[in-house]
């Protein structure tokens, strides 16, 4: 029940202002500009099972409107909340092919930060009615304010964020975020609009009994994988352990951030780096995986480590309770 006692995420964000290392004022300035977007596209996302009454995607509704899909619209409803304020130079977006540049090329702008975001993701579950997310990454630019935002701004090594987060539309809607001291995470209570402070210091238990991975894809695995997958159900000490793959990692990563387990999307024969999009969903898990006491690797190298070649990158990823992690990069090593 919320109470007298509970803090709203404003409050949070003032009281905890002198921890990031930049400017206080523009913590606040980012991290409002994501709960202005959450609260747009929650809002959005709770209306999904009404699609076939509004209208489908194509169709016009009933005020002359285009409807459009829900992971269209999540891309432009944060790409505009993140422009109106002054504070981001540059968006890049799983959604658009190149990145956006704001108003950077124009010497008045002072804007010193890019977001990266995939606005929906696991959005094939949205037509089931199951969870899926926002998830988002923040970076300063590199290239001098005043002139416009290159590439370069946009493939920085995960290590160089300064907040990520994620926002998951489930049986309750929660931002969780870090700018680098701690994971919180903050519940909306939709009938006044408000985040409070429900998960306040989130922790990967050190190992733990879950692992998320789409076996279907088993036989097209490394041998690695495949040997730590069999080890998992295997019958010996805490194990077999428990599978669970909802198929959205944002909502995976979060079960098992609370319950302790590992999630995988490894390479395979099918896809030789695996599906998951290192700037928009790797990078900013593993910011949060590594501030909670979790892990986040590619089997081999720390996520974070890695310097991005290309915005739409993709990597193998295991991320997770620490213990878990470095087990299964002990069965990769072998091959
Ligand atoms: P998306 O960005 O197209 O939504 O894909 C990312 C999603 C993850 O949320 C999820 O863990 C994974 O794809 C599921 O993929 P698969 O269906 O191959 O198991
Ligand atoms: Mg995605």
């Amino acid at each position: 029940m919320i109470g007298k006692k509970n803090k709203t995420l404003g409050e949070f964000i003032i009281e905890n202002q002198s921890s990031f290392q930049y400017s206080s004022g523009e913590l606040s300035k980012l991290i409002n500009a994501i709960r202005l977007g959450a609260k747009v596209v929650n809002h959005e996302v709770n209306k999904a099972g009404l699609v076939d009454i509004l209208g489908t995607a194509g169709d016009t509704n009933i005020q002359g409107e285009n409807q459009q899909k829900l992971d269209v619209l999540a891309n432009e409803k944060f790409i505009q909340t993140l422009t109106n304020r002054e504070i981001v130079c540059g968006i890049a977006s799983e959604e658009e092919d190149d990145f956006i540049s704001i108003n950077s090329n124009d010497e008045q702008h002072q804007n010193k930060y890019v977001v990266l975001i995939d606005p929906l993701d696991g959005s094939s579950n949205i037509d089931v009615n199951v969870s899926v997310g926002t998830i988002f990454s923040i970076y300063r630019r590199i290239t001098p304010v005043g002139t416009p935002v290159t590439l370069e701004d946009f493939l920085q090594p995960g290590k160089n964020q300064v907040a990520a987060g994620y926002i998951i539309y489930g049986t309750s809607t929660m931002l969780v975020y870090t700018t680098g001291d701690g994971v919180n995470g903050f519940t909306l209570n939709p009938a006044i609009g408000t985040f409070y402070l429900s998960h306040p210091d989130m922790r990967f238990p050190e190992s733990g009994k879950i692992y998320s991975v789409n076996e279907g894809n088993y036989i097209h695995f490394p041998q690695g994988v495949k040997d730590y997958i069999k080890y998992c159900q295997k019958e010996e000490g805490d194990r077999p352990y428990t599978s669970r793959y909802i198929g959205s990692l944002v909502s995976d990563f979060h079960r098992n951030m609370i319950k302790g387990g590992i999630y995988m999307y490894p390479k395979s024969n099918l896809a030789s780096n695996g599906k998951l999009r290192l700037l928009y969903e790797c990078n900013p898990m593993a910011f949060l995986a590594q501030q909670a006491n979790g892990k986040a690797s590619d089997g081999s190298t720390p996520i974070m480590e890695l310097q991005p070649t290309e915005l739409h990158q993709r990597v193998p990823f295991f991320c997770g309770s620490p213990k878990m992690v470095e087990k299964v990069e002990e069965f990769i090593s072998k091959y």
